[in-house]
């Protein structure tokens, strides 16, 4: 189990197919929740280690690797900050995230493997207070700049991907707040806020539930 402490940060992790508009809102959220506390934005795969940059020369379409090799790799690629994240949180700090395993569970069973094999190497990673999850449809995010570069950004994959982001096992355990992406950005802001702001009434000083464990 991770350590835990009084006062913790809040954990909030974005979630949605390409282009959703993940990146967008979970920059938003950490600018306004750093304006009164420390905050680290963080996005999965981390590209910067020996390892995601592994996974970005495959993304790129530059590598080839099994379909069970690399979601071994993408989780490997969380475990890497597993630490640093449980220690930020403890210290006050919030972590706002884009992907997480939620992502990982997603892809590969849309790759076909199973939600067990899917959930098992992430098992134990620390545990979001929240989940923002950007709602598109496949058609609506093709039409978004620069789509179709990366190797999973095609509408098969995308409604595949989508399909698996709703099985009540992926989501099992964690607070799940759904966005629908075509609203505008205002309106999908402030509901973002108010969604962290409630998990922060839970999580407040004095009362914060200890860091819990993903999918344990
Ligand atoms: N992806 C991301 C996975 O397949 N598994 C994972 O565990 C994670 C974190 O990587 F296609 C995929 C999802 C997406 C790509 O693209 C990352 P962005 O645009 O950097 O989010
Ligand atoms: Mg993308």
């Amino acid at each position: 189990p991770w350590p835990t402490c009084g006062s913790r940060g809040l954990f909030v992790v974005f979630e949605g197919l390409d282009r959703s508009g993940k990146s967008t809102h979970s920059k938003l959220l950490a600018e306004h929740l750093g304006s009164e506390a420390p905050v680290r934005w963080m996005c999965f795969p981390d590209r910067s280690s020996p390892i995601g940059s592994l996974l970005d020369l495959y993304l790129r379409k530059q590598a080839s690797l099994s379909i069970s090799a690399v979601h071994l790799l993408f989780s490997a690629n969380r475990w890497e900050q597993a630490a640093s994240i449980a220690e930020d949180l403890n210290s006050g700090t919030h972590v706002i995230c884009d992907r997480y395993a939620f992502s990982g569970a997603a892809y590969s069973i849309a790759n076909g493997l199973d939600l067990g094999f899917c959930q098992a190497p992430d098992r134990g990673l620390p545990a979001p207070d929240l989940v923002c999850f950007m709602r598109v449809c496949p058609e609506e995010a093709a039409q978004r700049e620069d789509y179709g570069l990366s190797r999973y950004e095609y509408p098969e994959m995308q409604a595949k991907v989508g399909k698996a982001f709703d099985l009540p096992g992926l989501r099992a355990g964690v607070a799940w707040h759904d966005f629908d992406s075509r609203r505008s950005q205002e309106v999908n802001q402030a509901e973002v806020r108010d969604a962290a702001r409630q998990a922060l009434a839970r999580s407040g000083p004095g009362t914060a539930p200890p860091l819990r464990q993903l999918w344990a």
